[in-house]
């Protein structure tokens, strides 16, 4: 079912805290943590606690939530005080776009200079 945890899934076990993150915020919906392979000075995931595959999936099956993950993906910014100069908030949504956690996530990336077009 939609939304129900995945025994197997990570990022499951991480809001069940059977994997430990360093966690910088939480809501009743929703968990930011320090992606562990950090690509920019700060670099926080943003995922719904639900189970939803992927960015897309989440959309479709519970739209109320990706408002909580921008909302807590602006706090995130706002709290590593990179909201002045600019972050990028990236979805990787399917393999061939580099998502390799099938939970969706958000990652919030600041704190260095971006270009664009993107790798
Ligand atoms: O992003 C998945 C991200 O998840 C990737 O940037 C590494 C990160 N990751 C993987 N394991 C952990 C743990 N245990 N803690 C924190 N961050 C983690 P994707 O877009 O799917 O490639």
């Amino acid at each position: 079912m939609p939304g129900e945890p995945q025994a197997d899934c990570l990022f499951c076990k991480i809001v069940r805290g059977d994997v430990p993150a360093t966690i910088v915020r939480e809501t009743e919906t929703t968990v930011a943590f320090r992606d562990i392979n950090p690509q920019a000075p700060t670099h926080v995931l943003v995922i719904p606690k639900a189970h939803h595959r992927d960015a897309a999936s989440l959309a479709a099956e519970a739209p109320e939530l990706c408002a909580d993950i921008l909302r807590e993906a602006g706090a995130v910014a706002a709290d590593e005080k990179v909201d002045g100069t600019g972050y990028r908030i990236v979805f990787n949504t399917g393999s061939g776009a580099g998502q390799t956690v099938w939970h969706a996530h958000a990652h919030v990336l600041g704190g260095r200079g971006f270009e664009w077009p993107p790798g």
